[in-house]
């Protein structure tokens, strides 16, 4: 089977593909689609009501029997309900952000559940693995949203010689030389959330979409508070406002009020002036809507391609390659 790894084994996924689980935007749909054609697909459930969580994993499991993960982030205010929700309905893989699911990690592994926190350091990836994590997905600063310091380049390689657990490795990742290149730093999956949010079934608005279509290599920023949550986001009114803020010394509490809210507003409502259109700096290497299947087909294609290339290129004696 093609590119099988402990990721892949352990989970019984066919291709080691993650689409991220992005708040507001990974619809149950876009979740089933990816589950269906053989990666992982992950439902966001950011600052979802816990009742509503529990309908999501009752829809997905009409529309796919394949695995399937919730992410679920850490700074939500209801995360304690949502956490009792995940441990009643134990969908099979939980991946965790923004925060040290430490104390939680053996009661949801009593649960039959896989547990993958996303890291964006060495220590916190190790102090996850001493905690019990099944894997960790290794987030680099190229992602979209809430971000750490690290790049994917630097931060995998020095992750997966520190922990014994596979590593999954996200953040500019969006074609097939992505795929290779993290499993070049020794990465067992990838993981990504631009290029899914340009999947047919992905219901983002149109005007988000369009967006990240347009968006090229320099259209995306960090913004926030220098000690506070920090979101790479495409450049637009609201991300200068934030910029503006933050040089005029505003307060962390002052900023988190204007985020507020702005990333619905961008997903459902369209606003993408005034909202939060978080993407990540791959964004200008995806330039069309596809099904979330061809996605897949084409990335591993693709990645088969470059391996081949790469191989044939180190063998021949001529040295062009
Ligand atoms: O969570 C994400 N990405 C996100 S969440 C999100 S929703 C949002 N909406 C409005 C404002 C802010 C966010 C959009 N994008 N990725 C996972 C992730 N986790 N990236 C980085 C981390 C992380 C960072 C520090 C995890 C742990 C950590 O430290 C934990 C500790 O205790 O040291």
């Amino acid at each position: 089977m093609a590119f099988e790894t402990r990721v892949t084994r352990a989970l019984g996924i066919q291709y080691p593909i993650f689409q991220g689980g992005m708040a507001w935007a990974s619809n149950v749909e876009l979740v089933a689609a990816v589950s269906n054609a053989g990666g992982l697909g992950i439902l966001g459930a950011g600052a979802m009501p816990p009742e509503e969580l529990s309908v999501q994993i009752d829809r997905i499991r009409n529309l796919t029997d394949k695995p399937f993960g919730i992410n679920l982030y850490y700074l939500n205010p209801t995360i304690e309900a949502q956490k009792e929700v995940i441990l009643e309905k134990r969908p099979p893989v939980v991946t965790v952000g923004a925060g040290n699911p430490g104390r939680d990690i053996p009661r949801f592994k009593e649960a039959g559940i896989t547990v993958i926190p996303v890291v964006a350091s060495v220590d916190f990836g190790r102090l996850m693995e001493r905690a019990g994590a099944d894997m960790l997905i290794a987030e680099g600063y190229e992602s979209g949203g809430h971000v750490g310091e690290l790049t994917t380049m630097a931060l995998v390689p020095q992750l997966v010689d520190k922990v014994n657990v596979p590593v999954i490795a996200a953040g500019g990742i969006a074609d097939g030389r992505g795929l290779v290149a993290a499993f070049a730093l020794g990465a067992e999956a990838v993981q990504m959330g631009t290029r899914f949010l340009a999947a047919e079934e992905c219901h983002v608005h149109p005007n988000y979409k369009k967006s990240v279509l347009k968006a090229r290599d320099i259209s995306t920023v960090v913004t926030g508070h220098p000690s506070g949550v920090r979101v790479r986001v495409i450049k637009n009114q609201l991300s200068r406002k934030f910029q503006e803020l933050v040089s005029r010394g505003a307060t962390v509490e002052e900023l988190e009020t204007l985020g507020m809210g702005a990333l619905r507003k961008a997903v459902l409502m369209g606003d993408v002036k005034m909202g939060s259109v978080m993407a990540g700096q791959i964004a200008g290497l995806v330039n069309e809507i596809l099904p979330a299947r061809k996605i897949i087909e084409n990335i591993i294609a693709e990645a088969e391609e470059v391996i081949l290339k790469l191989y044939n290129s180190y063998h021949r004696e001529d040295g062009n390659g």
